[in-house]
């Protein structure tokens, strides 16, 4: 049935993210996320990840230009997934890399947390920047995004073939046809994602920094 919620990927990134950013909320009466309230503040990785996988068909409705985009996405999340089995919270998972002294190794729960995280932070601007325009075209919300949230981490000749994809992008009208959603309703979804995945990536931002880990690298 058309009405059905399994067609509409953007219901379902705003609900996960809006029960993940309540849950941020829970038990926290200060809304004042200092370090001490990080630690009486836990985030639990299966409900992250399986939202963060919600995100990915999103990045495949961009096109055949960001296949490597959703491929690196898409990986660093199963891994997650994964990891989620056997570790019950992001302050766990990222004291155990700690422990084993692999935070930076390529491929480390820790490390793709990051790369994850800046996925979603892209996809909160890439939102933001679709509402705030008036244009069909995606180009120039998404060169925004992108310009914003990845191009500092990213060397020359990624962002050389991330600017090439900008240009194979479908239009907006096309984006909210494979969404299942119309201007309207799309509208509401978003900004449903940018309020709660702010609050999801700003608790995230706050973690790497209390435990002394940098956000920029
Ligand atoms: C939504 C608007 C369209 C903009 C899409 C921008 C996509 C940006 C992601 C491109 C990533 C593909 C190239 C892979 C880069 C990896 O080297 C890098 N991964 C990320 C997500 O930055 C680092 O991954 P690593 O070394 O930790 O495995």
């Amino acid at each position: 049935m058309a009405a059905d919620d399994n067609n509409k990927p953007l219901r379902k990134i705003a609900e996960a993210f809006k029960s993940l950013s309540n849950s941020i909320n829970k038990d926290d009466d200060t809304n004042n996320t200092t370090s001490e309230t990080l630690d009486s503040c836990t985030m639990e990785l299966a409900p992250f990840s399986n939202a963060c996988s919600l995100v990915s068909p999103l990045f495949r409705c961009l096109g055949i230009a960001f296949r490597f985009a959703e491929m690196d996405y898409v990986a660093k999340v199963d891994d997650l997934v994964e990891a989620s089995k056997s570790i019950s919270t992001l302050q766990a998972m990222m004291d155990g890399d700690i422990e084993s002294n692999c935070v930076r190794k390529g491929g480390s729960h820790t490390r793709n947390l990051l790369r994850v995280k800046r996925g979603l932070d892209m996809v909160r601007v890439l939102f933001e920047q679709i509402i705030a325009t008036d244009e069909n075209s995606l180009k120039s919300p998404a060169s925004t995004a992108y310009a914003q949230v990845f191009a500092p981490h990213h060397n020359w000749a990624i962002r050389k073939a991330v600017a090439a994809g900008m240009y194979a992008l479908p239009t907006k009208a096309q984006l909210l046809m494979k969404l299942n959603e119309d201007e309207v309703s799309a509208r509401t979804q978003m900004q449903i994602y940018i309020g709660a995945s702010a609050a999801v990536i700003l608790y995230i931002d706050k973690l790497f920094h209390s435990k002394d880990l940098g956000i920029d690298w």
